[in-house]
C-alpha cells in the first residue's frame, strides 16, 4: 500500500477512511471522481455515509452538495442517498435510491451536458468546491497523481477544491500509468484555443494529474475492484435493433454516403448498446475506431480481438470479468485506449471534426422525431441527459434507439407528442426500434411522421398513431407539424390513470 504513495509529504497524510471523511462537514460542496462505478472512490464515501447516518440518528443535519463525473456507485450515490445526505446533485445520476430522493423533491437535481460541467465550475457558476475525493493508482515521487479507470472531472476537482482526499487503490496494475491523456488547455473562453485532436487515438496532454500537495488533507489506502456493472442477457429486441443498424451501415457504405472505414463511433451504455457492439464485432467493418464517453464490454472485446483499432473515452463501464481482463492486460490495452477528462472525451468541437456516428438509447420519441432520453411520463427523471447531447447535436449521423414498447407493452416508445424533450428532431437523423429503422434525413415533418409510424412503432400502437396523424392533418390548425393539442399528451395521461397507453 504505502509504496504506492511515493511523494514524501503526501505519505505523511495517510490515514483511516473515517478520519479522511471527517474533513467533510454539513453544508459543504463535495466533488468526487467516478464515472459509472469506474474510478469511484470507495472507502471515504462508505465512511461518510456512516457519519451522515450517525448524525441523523443524533438529530444533527448532515447534507452535502454532490458534484461528480456522471453516475457513480451504489455506495457513493446510493449510500449518501440512503443516509438522506445529499441536498443538491449534479450532473447525472443512475442510482435508484438517489433517483428516489430526487423525484421526491428532497435532493435538488441539475441534469446537464457532461462536457459542460467542468468549464462552468471553473467559471464559478456553481460556487466553490470545498472537498474533492478522487481515486488514484499511485502518487509519484513528484506528487503527480496516476488516475484509475475514469477521469471524469477529476482535473477540475483537483484544481478547484480547497481540500483534496485521495484514495490510492493498490488493486490496479501499475501498467495503468500511460493510459490517460490529460489536456492542460482547459481555459476560460477568452483564452481558449482549438483542441489539437484529429484522431481518437491522438495524445495531446500529460499522462498524470497534478495537485498542490499542500491541499492534500488525507490519503486513504484501498485495495478493491470497482463495483462493476452486470449486463443483462441481450434480448431479442436489442438484437433486432442491432441488425437494423448493421444493415443501415452496409447500405450507407454501398451508396458511398459513409466510408468503408466507418467514422469514429460513439455508443451509449446498456443492453441495446451492448447488442450493437456485438453486431459490429460480427459485421463486415474492420479497423473500427471509437470516440465515445464510456468503453464497455463489447468495445473492449473488439479492441482485444483487433476488430477495433483504437478507442477514446473518459471511463470504462465493464463487468467484473472484463475488468479483470483489462487489469491483467493493461500494458497491451494502454496502446489502444486513451482516457481523457470528460470535457475532451465529449467535446462537441471534436465530435463535429471527426464526424462521429452517435448511437444513444432513448426513453421515447414522438412521431416527428423529437427524443426524450430522461423523463418517464414527462415528470419522473430516470437518469439524465448524460453525454447524449454532447454527441447527438454535433455528430455526422445521430441515431437514437429503443425497444418500441416498455413495461410489457403497456407503453409505446413512439408517441404523438413527448411530455419532455432532450433532443430536438434537428439532432435526430435515424430512429431504430426492433420493428425497423427510420432514416429521417431530408424529410419534412409529415413525411417523418409517416415513416416513424410505419417503421418504428409497435404494430399494436400503429393504427392509433396513424389515426392521430390523419385527424391532425385534417384539423383546422393542421399546419406543417400537425398536432391535436387536447390529445397529444393524452397517451401519457392515460398511462398514469389506467396503467396503459392502450386506448
Ligand atoms: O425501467 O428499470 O424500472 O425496468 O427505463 O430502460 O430498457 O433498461 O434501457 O438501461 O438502456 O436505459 C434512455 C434511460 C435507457 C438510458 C435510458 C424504463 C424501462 C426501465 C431503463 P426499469 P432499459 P437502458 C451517452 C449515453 C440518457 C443518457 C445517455 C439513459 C428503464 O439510455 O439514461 O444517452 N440515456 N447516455 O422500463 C417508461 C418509456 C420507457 C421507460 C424505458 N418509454 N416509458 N419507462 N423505460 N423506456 C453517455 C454514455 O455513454 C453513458
Amino acid at each position: 500500500g504505502e509504496d504506492r504513495v511515493r511523494h514524501a509529504g503526501m505519505r505523511r497524510r495517510i490515514c483511516a477512511a473515517d478520519d479522511a471523511a471527517g474533513h467533510i462537514r454539513h453544508g459543504m460542496t463535495l466533488a468526487t471522481g467516478g464515472f459509472t462505478p469506474s474510478g469511484t472512490p470507495k472507502a471515504v464515501p462508505r465512511a461518510l455515509a456512516r457519519q451522515m447516518e450517525e448524525a441523523r440518528q443524533a438529530g444533527m443535519p448532515f447534507t452535502v452538495r454532490l458534484f461528480t463525473g456522471a453516475s457513480t456507485s451504489p455506495e457513493l450515490d446510493g449510500g449518501l442517498a440512503r443516509a438522506h445526505g445529499v441536498s443538491f446533485r449534479i450532473p447525472y445520476n443512475g442510482d435508484p435510491d438517489m433517483r428516489g430522493r430526487i423525484n421526491a423533491g428532497e435532493t435538488a437535481y441539475v441534469d446537464t451536458h457532461l462536457s459542460r460541467l467542468a468549464p462552468w465550475v471553473r467559471a464559478g457558476f456553481f460556487g466553490k468546491i470545498d472537498v474533492a475525493v478522487v481515486e488514484a493508482a499511485a502518487i509519484r515521487e513528484d506528487g503527480a497523481v496516476v488516475p484509475t479507470l475514469s477521469i471524469g472531472n477529476n482535473k477540475t476537482w483537483l484544481d478547484m477544491a480547497d481540500k483534496v482526499i485521495i484514495e490510492v487503490n493498490e488493486w490496479h496494475n501499475p501498467a495503468i500509468e500511460g493510459l490517460h491523456d490529460i489536456w492542460a488547455g482547459d481555459t476560460l473562453p477568452a483564452d481558449r484555443r482549438e483542441l489539437p485532436l484529429r484522431r481518437p487515438e491522438d495524445r495531446i496532454g500529460e499522462t498524470v494529474l497534478h495537485v498542490d500537495p499542500d491541499k492534500v488533507a488525507a490519503i486513504v489506502l484501498t485495495n478493491e475492484p470497482d463495483l462493476n456493472a452486470s449486463f443483462r442477457e441481450t434480448d431479442g429486441a436489442a438484437r433486432a435493433i442491432s441488425g437494423h443498424l448493421m444493415e443501415f451501415f452496409r447500405h450507407e457504405v454501398s451508396r458511398g454516403r459513409l466510408p468503408a472505414l466507418l467514422p469514429p463511433i460513439q455508443s451509449g451504455v446498456g443492453n441495446v448498446a451492448n447488442a450493437v457492439m456485438a453486431g459490429l464485432a460480427e459485421g463486415p467493418f474492420d479497423d473500427l475506431v471509437a470516440f465515445t464517453e464510456v468503453i464497455q464490454d463489447g468495445m473492449l472485446a473488439m479492441l482485444h480481438s483487433g476488430k477495433m483499432r483504437a478507442a477514446s473515452g473518459t471511463a470504462f463501464s465493464v463487468s467484473a470479468g472484463a475488468s479483470a481482463l483489462l487489469n491483467r492486460e493493461m500494458a497491451a490495452f494502454r496502446k489502444k485506449i486513451v482516457l481523457r477528462q470528460q470535457e475532451v472525451s465529449n467535446n462537441p468541437e471534436i465530435v463535429r471534426r471527426l464526424g462521429c456516428i452517435a448511437m444513444n438509447t432513448m426513453i421515447e420519441a414522438d412521431i416527428y422525431g423529437n427524443v426524450n432520453s430522461t423523463r418517464v411520463m414527462g415528470s419522473r427523471v430516470q437518469n439524465g441527459i448524460g453525454g447524449s447531447g454532447d454527441f447527438a447535436r454535433s455528430a455526422h449521423v445521430s441515431i437514437f434507439m429503443a425497444p418500441s414498447t416498455a413495461k410489457g407493452g403497456s407503453i409505446s416508445a413512439i408517441v404523438p407528442m413527448m411530455a419532455h424533450v432532450d433532443h430536438v428532431n434537428q439532432d435526430v437523423q435515424v430512429l431504430v426500434t426492433e420493428q425497423g429503422l427510420a432514416d429521417l434525413r431530408g424529410l419534412s415533418a409529415r413525411e417523418r411522421a409517416r415513416l416513424i409510424i410505419d417503421r418504428c412503432a409497435h404494430p399494436e400502437y400503429r393504427p392509433m398513431l396513424k389515426d392521430y396523424l390523419d385527424r391532425a392533418e385534417k384539423g383546422v390548425f393542421g399546419g406543417e407539424t400537425p398536432h391535436l393539442l387536447r390529445e397529444s399528451l393524452g397517451w401519457h395521461q392515460r398511462f398514469i390513470e389506467t396503467g396503459s397507453m392502450r386506448a
